[in-house]
């Protein structure tokens, strides 16, 4: 047992057990079987970390570490994670709770953990050399405070930021409502965006990346491994993520309206939400939306294109419009598995079986019911159907859309085409006149 002296003095017996989870599925909600009553959060490709009651104080044990975090089939990534995995579990507790959460370090550098957006007094809030020493590698500290406010916070280490966050140590933290009935929901979803630089064929992000990160993800997950956010029609729906990458991600819901309910700062009152369809959330920042689920199959996704993709190259021309008729038999000659690409655009390449390095996913990759989704990175489909049961997460399959109700292939003659007129090229001329002299 590590850190025996900081358990003493937190006037517990034992550090509670550290709870580990190795599977990347979406684990069903945690039912709080001690404490308050609430209603558990959904944590996308992830799990919430259990706890035990010591005297009326809710006891969490987080493990800092390295892990193996598969971020879809056919990639591992090592990270630095909690318990097993990155990001690390929910945290969930209730308004009114007095958590202490024994923190143990197994990285090979020190660490802290800040709690991000969480209100307590100034010495648990973790940021390393500021408020508390490090924690060195194999120390264990305690941090205990009282959770006066509920909404979504978030946690991270404050100790060499840099290297800690773009190796994925991160997690959720959820602070449910006294009153259970506050903010009801039927299905509540939360996740983190994060975002990684992993060459192709290695499997460990660099950590001096600003900008070009190439695997953009919710809970360290790229499309097509993102699970599905599986909900009843009519459902009151709830989605909240965090963003804890170098740039803000639009986020966008296809086939609803949505308000914008919560945001770092606490609940955002009924007469001050709007509509939306895309919310944009900014770096350090929390969104939690909410909607109405109506049937279907709506994809779910940030705006940037760049983030819907894998691991790309930066520096490929484009190339469409350019005929490369013989050019590629010449090159093949040279470079047996040459291919031309993007000559009509980079579509193909969503079907396009290209030798890969070892562990990479390709750039834009999944299937639905109609062939290719072209997608990547950070995208994933909300399944809304009439008979999904309560509490049921799971797959419904793909989504029969009722009859006439789908954009269809026009087989009769084409309409007539209104074209605007193109301007003739011999009108195209431009008179010129050279300015004389220095007078202007
Ligand atoms: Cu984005």
């Amino acid at each position: 047992m590590l850190g025996a002296a900081a358990v003493t003095k937190a006037g517990a017996a034992t550090v509670p057990e550290a709870a580990v989870q190795s599977s990347p599925k979406t684990q069903p909600p945690l039912l709080p079987s001690s404490g308050r009553p609430y209603n558990p959060v959904v944590t996308l490709n992830g799990w919430t970390l259990p706890w035990r009651m010591n005297n009326g104080v809710k006891e969490f044990h987080l493990v800092a570490e390295p892990v193996v975090r598969e971020m879809a089939p056919g990639m591992k990534a090592n990270l630095w994670g909690y318990n097993g995995q990155s990001p690390g579990p929910t945290i969930e507790a209730v308004e009114g709770d007095r958590v202490r959460i024994f923190v143990t370090n197994r990285l090979p550098e020190h660490t802290t953990i800040h709690w991000h957006g969480v209100l307590l007094p100034n010495g648990m809030d973790g940021v390393g050399g500021l408020v508390q020493p490090q924690i060195a590698p194999g120390k264990t500290f305690v941090y205990e405070f009282n959770l006066t406010k509920s909404g979504t916070f978030m946690y991270h280490p404050h100790a060499d930021e840099m290297v800690q966050m773009a190796m994925g140590a991160m997690g959720m933290f959820i602070v449910h409502p006294k009153d259970p009935r506050q903010y009801r929901v039927d299905r509540d979803f939360v996740f983190i965006i994060n975002a990684y630089d992993i060459d192709p064929g290695s499997f460990t992000p660099r950590v001096n990346t600003m900008l070009d990160f190439n695997l953009w993800s919710w809970n360290s997950r790229v499309f097509p491994g993102i699970d599905h956010l599986v909900a009843r029609t009519g459902d009151r729906v709830r989605i909240r993520f965090g963003n804890l990458t170098m740039t803000n991600h639009p986020i966008h819901l296809h086939g609803h309206h949505f308000e914008v309910t919560g945001t770092d700062g606490g609940w955002i009152p009924k007469s001050a939400r709007w509509p939306e369809v895309t919310a944009d959330v900014a770096v350090g920042q929390m969104r939690a939306i909410e909607f109405d689920a109506v049937a279907g199959d709506w994809a779910f996704h940030c705006h940037k294109s760049h983030h819907t993709m894998n691991a790309m190259g930066h520096t490929v021309p484009t190339l469409i419009g350019v005929d490369h008729t013989g050019v590629a038999e010449k090159i093949s000659k040279l470079i047996p598995d040459y291919m031309v690409m993007g000559e009509r655009g980079m579509a193909d390449m969503g079907e396009m079986e290209m030798p890969l390095p070892e562990n990479t996913l390709p750039m834009m990759t999944g299937a639905g019911p109609y062939g290719a989704m072209e997608m990547g990175g950070m995208f994933s489909v909300v399944k809304v159907r009439d008979g999904q049961k309560t509490g049921d997460y799971s797959d419904p399959g793909w989504y029969q859309q009722p009859k006439g109700t789908q954009a269809w292939e026009w087989t009769g003659e084409p309409p007539p085409a209104t074209t605007a007129p193109s301007p003739a090229a011999d009108k195209n001329t431009v008179s010129v006149r050279k300015p004389e002299g220095h007078q202007h």
